[in-house]
This record gives C-alpha cells, structure tokens and sequence, in this order.
C-alpha cells in the first residue's frame, strides 16, 4: 500500500509511524513523501514542503509499476500538495481500484498548526469527495466543520456534516472527549453509525496515535478486511500501542507497537 505523507525526524509520527506500522502488519509500504519536518520531542522547529510536482512523481512511479491495494495520506501541506493528490487520483482512476484513507492532519498533537485555510479547503472540496475513509480528531473536526464535539450528540452531528462533504466513511475520533471516561470513535457511511468505544489510555507520550491509527486501518484494508472490521481493528491497534507508549528527549514521547514483537 501507498503512505503519502510527511517525515517527523522525531521519529514519532507522520511516515515513521506509518512505516512502522505497516512492516508490523506485513504489508509493504510505499511511501511517496510530502513534507519534511524538523522536529524533536519538543516541538516542530522547521517546515519544507516538497515541491507537488515530486509529490506526484512519487505516486505516479510507484502506482504504475507496483500498484496499490490501498493507500493513505497524512500531512498535506498546502493546497497546492492536496490538489496534486487529488488529481493523481482522478488522473489514475484510483478512487474505484483503491480504497484512499485521508488522515486531514491539520495540526500536530501537540496544538502547532500545520495547514492554512486555503489548504483546509482543497481538504474540503478536492479531497475528500476521493475518500473510502476520513479520520478527524476533534481540533480536526473544529477546524474542517466548524463544529465543537462536546458529547455523542454534537459527535453524530460532526460526522452528518462531514459526511455530507463526500467521503464514503467518515470516523470522528472521540479520544479527546473529555465529557466522557471512554475513547468513543464514531463510524458512519451516511446511513448507520457503528460506535468503537475504547479505554481512553491517558499516556502524555501520544505522538503518533493518529497516524498510527490510520496506517493501522489503511493496512487491514489492503489485507482486505471491509471498512467496520478494519476501523475495529485499527482501534484496538493503537489502543495497545498506546499502552506501551515510551518517553522521548525532554519532551512528548511516541506511541509504540512493542507489544508485536515479544514471542
Ligand atoms: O501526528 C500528525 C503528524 C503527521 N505528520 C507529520 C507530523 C505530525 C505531527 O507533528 O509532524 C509529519
């Protein structure tokens, strides 16, 4: 499967966390990369975006000659990347051959905005119509919405309006609903809601959880599971990599699938 996303030289998040969780699911990973990070467990200290028509070199030259069995996209970050994914994505005919999970990652966990609102709205209208899958935080959910997730009911309203933007499914993640003990993530296809409720895992060490999560569900797409089972299974991912979370430097500290590898 393809990652399309940015480098955290951290090593916490974006496409380190995304090749890290694909190698532990067995599915080998392109990665055409969008953006890289200069950032530590302290902060992201520096920006480059790499240059769209690279962006769309990478995915052309590896969808062509490998192929993909699914695909998402983490950090996008500016119109300009956005749109070029879009059209790669129209320009290949690959919304009905792959499903496209789109993490809209608009800001790191640690509250650093990462996009501007011209990019937010390329998110919004080119995007998201191409998606199988989005997956908003609720900073996310605020900023591509305009609505405030406090309970399961302004939650179910979020994903209507989400949903109403052109997705497939839509997954409004419930981890920062403090209203609530649990993690309540909420699946919806415009017609059902199918509620994934969790343990809320209060590790200050976090980084990544996002990321992981949709890497998670893009990798049992492309093993083939239909769209609630891999949601279930992403969850249940990144809740026990949540549980092993590790401190990092002097700062937030990254989310961690150690778990899968003791015998
Ligand atoms: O966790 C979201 C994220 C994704 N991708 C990159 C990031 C971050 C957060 O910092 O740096 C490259």
């Amino acid at each position: 499967m393809l990652t399309i996303a940015g480098s955290d030289s951290g090593g916490g998040a974006g496409l380190q966390a995304d090749l890290r969780t694909l190698a532990l699911l067995g599915v080998h990973a392109l990665a055409a990369v969008t953006a890289v990070t200069v950032q530590n467990s302290l902060g992201v200290k520096g920006f480059h975006e790499v240059p769209p028509g690279i962006i769309e070199g990478q995915v052309e030259a590896v969808v062509t000659d490998i192929g993909i069995q699914a695909a998402k996209t983490g950090l996008l970050p500016s119109a300009a990347s956005v749109e070029t994914v879009a059209g790669c994505w129209r320009g290949l005919g690959l919304a009905e051959s792959a499903p496209l999970v789109v993490d809209p990652v608009c800001a790191s966990s640690r509250g650093e905005a990462l996009l501007d609102p011209a990019a937010l709205d390329a998110l919004r209208i080119e995007l998201f119509p191409l998606a199988s899958l989005i997956t908003p935080n609720l900073d996310e959910v605020r900023l591509l919405a305009g609505i405030e997730v406090t309970d399961p009911a302004s939650q179910r309203r979020a994903a209507r309006a989400l949903h109403d933007l052109g997705p497939r499914w839509v997954l409004v993640k419930g981890g920062h609903l403090r209203s609530v003990p649990r993690s309540p993530d909420l699946l919806f296809d415009g017609a059902d809601f199918h509620l994934f409720d969790a343990p809320r895992i209060d590790n200050v060490n976090d980084h990544g959880a996002g990321d992981t999560l949709s890497a998670a569900v893009a990798g049992a797409l492309a093993h083939g599971y239909p769209m609630p089972e891999a949601v279930g299974f992403g969850k249940a991912w990144v809740t026990a990599c949540l549980n092993e979370a590790y401190p990092l430097g002097g700062g937030r500290g990254t989310v961690s699938a150690s778990f899968r590898l003791r015998t």
